[in-house]
C-alpha cells in the first residue's frame, strides 16, 4: 500500500508518465485524499466488495489497499462458501479475506447468515425441525468464527419480494418456518455476537415502493417488539431501468428514524461518464444527508470483475484507471478538488494503429467532477522518435522537437466528467518506446 501511494506521489511530482499501453495520471496538485480517507473524515466507511481470488493481482491490491478502508467477501462468506456438507465448516478462504482487511486497519461487513441463494441443496432437503436446527447452528458457529471481526452482519438477506405484493419470497426458510424464521435469525444472531450490528440487507428497496414498504413495516414491527436489529442494508444496483430513485434520501431517513442505522451495502451504477458521475455523486450526497447512514460499499473494485462487467458499473476501469465516477464520488465526500471547486483534470493514454516505421498514439482528457474550461497536457517521445502529425488539438514545440504540449482546438471546455481525445502520429526511426505523457492540466 505504502509503495503504491509513493509511486503516485512520484508521479504526479514529475508529472511525466512513461505510458506503458494505458494510464492515468490526475492534474490535482493534493491527490493525498482516497475515498476511504474521505469517508472517514465524515465519520463513515467507504468499502468494496472483494473477491479472494484476486488478492494476488498486484493492482486489485493496490487500488484496494490505497482506496478503501472496508470489506465485504463478495462470495466467501455465503453459506454454501461455508457450510457446504451440514456441520462441516470451511473458513480457509474468507479468513484470508478477513486477514487481508485486518492486517491492513480496514472494516469487515459480514454477508450473508441466511438467503436463499447460494444455498447447498441440503439445507433445502431438510423439515421444518432439523431446518430450524440448521439455520441456528449455521448463524451460531459462523458469527462465533468471525466474532470481534465483523462490524456488521447482513443476517437475513433479500426476503421480500419483488413488485407490489409486499410479500415475502418463497425459500425453504419461509416455506417451512414461516414469517418468524427472519425474528428467529436475529435474536440467534444476538445470542451469537452481541457486539456485531445485524442487518437486514435487500434490493429494490432504494425508494419508496411497495418491496421497500413491506420491510419498513418489519423493521418498525421490531423494533417495536424489541426484535433486536441494529441496521438495513441498501443494496443499491442501478441502472437505465432501475436508475437512482428521486426519493432515495428520503427512503433512507425514514428508516433512520425508526431508530436503526442505514448502509448502502452494494452500491454499482451501470453507465459512464458524466451521467454515471452524477449519479455516484447523487447517492454519496444522500448517505452523507442521513445521519444515521453509516457507510458505503461498491460491488466490486475495478469493471473488469464486476457481476455486471458489461455495465462498467464501478469506480476503476478494466486498468484500474479511476473514472468520472470515482472524481465525483471522492468530491462527494469532500476529498480530492471536491473542497475548494477548483477543476481538474485525468488523463490516459492508449497506443492506436501501428506500422513498420510509425504508431499512432491517443490520449483522452477527462474533466473530474467541477467544469474546466481548457486543458493542456504535454506528450515527450524518445530522442530518436519524431511526432509527424496530430489532430484534435493545437501542438506546440520546446526547442527540442521531442516535447509537445497539446491545447484543445477551439472551445476547450468539458463538462464535470466529460473527456475529448487528441491523436498523433509518432514516426519510431527505429524506436518504437512509447511516448511520456504528462498530468492534464485543467484551466
Ligand atoms: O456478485 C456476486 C456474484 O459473484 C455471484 O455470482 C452472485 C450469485 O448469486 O452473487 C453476487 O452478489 C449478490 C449479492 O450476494 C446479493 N445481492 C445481489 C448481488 C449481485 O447479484
Amino acid at each position: 500500500m505504502r509503495a503504491y501511494a509513493r509511486r503516485a506521489l512520484a508521479l504526479t511530482v514529475t508529472g511525466l508518465l512513461t505510458a506503458t499501453g494505458v494510464a492515468a495520471l490526475s492534474g490535482t496538485a493534493h491527490a493525498a485524499s482516497t475515498l476511504g480517507e474521505s469517508a472517514s473524515a465524515k465519520g463513515r466507511y467507504f468499502g468494496t466488495a472483494v473477491a479472494a481470488n484476486h488478492l494476488g493481482e498486484a493492482p486489485y491490491a493496490a487500488t484496494l489497499n490505497t482506496e478503501f478502508n472496508s470489506v465485504t467477501p463478495e462470495n466467501e462468506m455465503k453459506w454454501d462458501a461455508l457450510e457446504a456438507s451440514r456441520g462441516s465448516f470451511t473458513y480457509g478462504t474468507a479468513d484470508r479475506i478477513v486477514s487481508h482487511a485486518q492486517s491492513r486497519g480496514m472494516k469487515v461487513r459480514g454477508h450473508t447468515l441466511v438467503w436463499h441463494s447460494q444455498l447447498p441443496g441440503w439445507v433445502g432437503s431438510l423439515g421444518a425441525g432439523d431446518l430450524r436446527t440448521a439455520m441456528n447452528n449455521h448463524i451460531t458457529q459462523v458469527m462465533r468464527h468471525y466474532q470481534g471481526k465483523i462490524h456488521s452482519w447482513d443476517v437475513v438477506n433479500e426476503a421480500f419480494q419483488d413488485g407490489s405484493s409486499g410479500a415475502r419470497r418463497s425459500s425453504p426458510f419461509q416455506d417451512k418456518l414461516g414469517n418468524g424464521f427472519i425474528e428467529e435469525a436475529f435474536r440467534t444472531a444476538r445470542a451469537a455476537d452481541p457486539a456485531a450490528k445485524l442487518c437486514y440487507n435487500d434490493y429494490n428497496t432504494d425508494g419508496v415502493n411497495a418491496k421497500s414498504n413491506a420491510v419498513y413495516a418489519m423493521v418498525k414491527d421490531f423494533k417495536q417488539r424489541g426484535v433486536p436489529i441494529d441496521c438495513v442494508g441498501f443494496q443499491s444496483h442501478f441502472n437505465s431501468q432501475s436508475p437512482v430513485p428521486a426519493d432515495y434520501r428520503q427512503n433512507l431517513q425514514r428508516f433512520a428514524d425508526l431508530g436503526v442505522d442505514v448502509q448502502i451495502t452494494e452500491l454499482d451504477i451501470e453507465g459512464s461518464g458524466a451521467a454515471q458521475a452524477s449519479s455516484y455523486a447523487n447517492v454519496v450526497q444522500a448517505c452523507l444527508a442521513v445521519t444515521r447512514c453509516t457507510g458505503i460499499t461498491v460491488w466490486g473494485v475495478t469493471d473488469k470483475y464486476s457481476w455486471r462487467a458489461s455495465g462498467t458499473p464501478l469506480l476503476f476501469d478494466g486498468d484500474y484507471n479511476k473514472k468520472p465516477a470515482y472524481a465525483s464520488t471522492l468530491a462527494a465526500l469532500g476529498g480530492g478538488d471536491g473542497g475548494n471547486g477548483t477543476g481538474t483534470c485525468t488523463v490516459s493514454y492508449a497506443k492506436q494503429e501501428t506500422w513498420g516505421d510509425r504508431y499512432n498514439g491517443k490520449v483522452t482528457v477527462t474533466a473530474g467532477s467541477s467544469p474546466i474550461s481548457g486543458w493542456n497536457v504535454r506528450v515527450t517521445v524518445a530522442s530518436a522518435q519524431r511526432i509527424s502529425a496530430t489532430w484534435n488539438g493545437t501542438p506546440s514545440w520546446d526547442s527540442s522537437g521531442k516535447v509537445m504540449t497539446m491545447t484543445p482546438s477551439g472551445n476547450g471546455s468539458l463538462a464535470a466528467g466529460g473527456s475529448t481525445s487528441f491523436g498523433f502520429t509518432v514516426m519510431t526511426n527505429g524506436d518504437t518506446a512509447p511516448p511520456a505523457i504528462s498530468a492534464c492540466t485543467a484551466s
